[in-house]
């Protein structure tokens, strides 16, 4: 029924070797059908913790990890998950690099290659805990927002300045583009399907702040926007490959040409 969304896959992917599709959903209510998208680079010690434990929500049919060549040993590891875990594919990039161009790119496949309805997407660093995926499948918005800026939502282990960098940058966002929401760079969301398709048809970001141009998406579109506490837990291992000069200018540089863009 639901394999009829799916569609060979390249070669380098490694995910098809795996069982057969239908195994997948097994047992799920067709409302279910729920899909997560990982963009990740070097995140060697943190992946297969991650993917265990979104499966082990039982509420997500597939996993599609977009890698950009990754080399301290995640293709590794993700080889030997994907032949454990028959729902988890992997594509790996070769030609291009960048967080939210890697998000775009796993949106795209996702609509190619499953039936699905409502689509995850959270950082490869154990930032964001799979254990909030069901409440967040719950809720009903077209757009369910992680957020660590309401009332309940916390930030573990951020040193003072990158916290008030990201409340600037937030606050920023929400007031110059009138969005309304309070985290508008959370990357802990669940998208309805029809919003994943909007983003894909129209968003021109390929950087960090693709994160905001899809709310603002939403937001345009008269689509429903809600948001749900979280723990953001700074992550244990690894480094971060975002909190970088180039992107906060990237972000800052978005915003302003948008709220031009909106007043004329
Ligand atoms: N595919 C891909 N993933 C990336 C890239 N840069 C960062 N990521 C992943 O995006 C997620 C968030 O990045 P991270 O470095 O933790 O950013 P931070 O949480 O803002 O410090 C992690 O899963 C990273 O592995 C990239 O260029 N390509
Ligand atoms: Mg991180």
């Amino acid at each position: 029924m639901y394999q009829k969304g799916f569609h060979i896959v390249r070669k380098w992917s490694f995910g098809l070797r795996s069982e057969p599709r239908h195994r997948v959903w097994g047992g799920r209510i067709a409302s279910e059908r729920s899909v997560a998208v990982v963009p990740v680079l070097n995140e060697a010690q943190n992946i297969r913790s991650l993917i265990e434990s979104i499966f082990a929500t039982g509420r997500v049919g597939r996993v599609l990890v977009v890698d950009d060549g990754s080399t301290d040993g995640t293709l590794e590891i993700l080889e030997v998950v994907a032949s454990e875990y028959p729902g988890l594919d992997v594509e790996v990039r070769r030609t291009e690099r960048g967080f939210g161009t890697a998000v775009l790119f796993g949106f795209r496949e996702c609509l190619r290659r499953y039936e699905f309805d409502r689509l995850v997407q959270m950082d490869g660093d154990l930032s964001h805990d799979p254990a909030a995926i069901p409440g967040m499948l719950d809720m009903p918005a077209d757009l369910v927002i992680g957020s660590r800026y309401v009332r309940g939502g916390r930030i573990v282990n951020w040193p003072l300045p990158r916290r008030v960098i990201s409340m600037m940058a937030n606050g920023l966002a929400r007031r110059l583009l009138g969005l309304p929401v309070r985290d508008v760079t959370s990357g802990y969301r669940v998208y309805s399907r029809r919003l994943v398709q909007t983003i894909v048809d129209q968003a021109n970001c390929g950087g960090y702040e693709m994160l905001v141009e899809a709310v603002w998406l939403a937001n345009q579109h008269g689509l429903t926007l809600q948001e749900t506490p979280i723990r953001f837990l700074e992550r244990r291992n690894g480094r971060s490959k975002l909190a970088t000069h180039e992107e906060a200018a990237k972000f800052v540089r978005f915003v302003f040409r948008k709220s031009i863009e909106q007043l004329t």
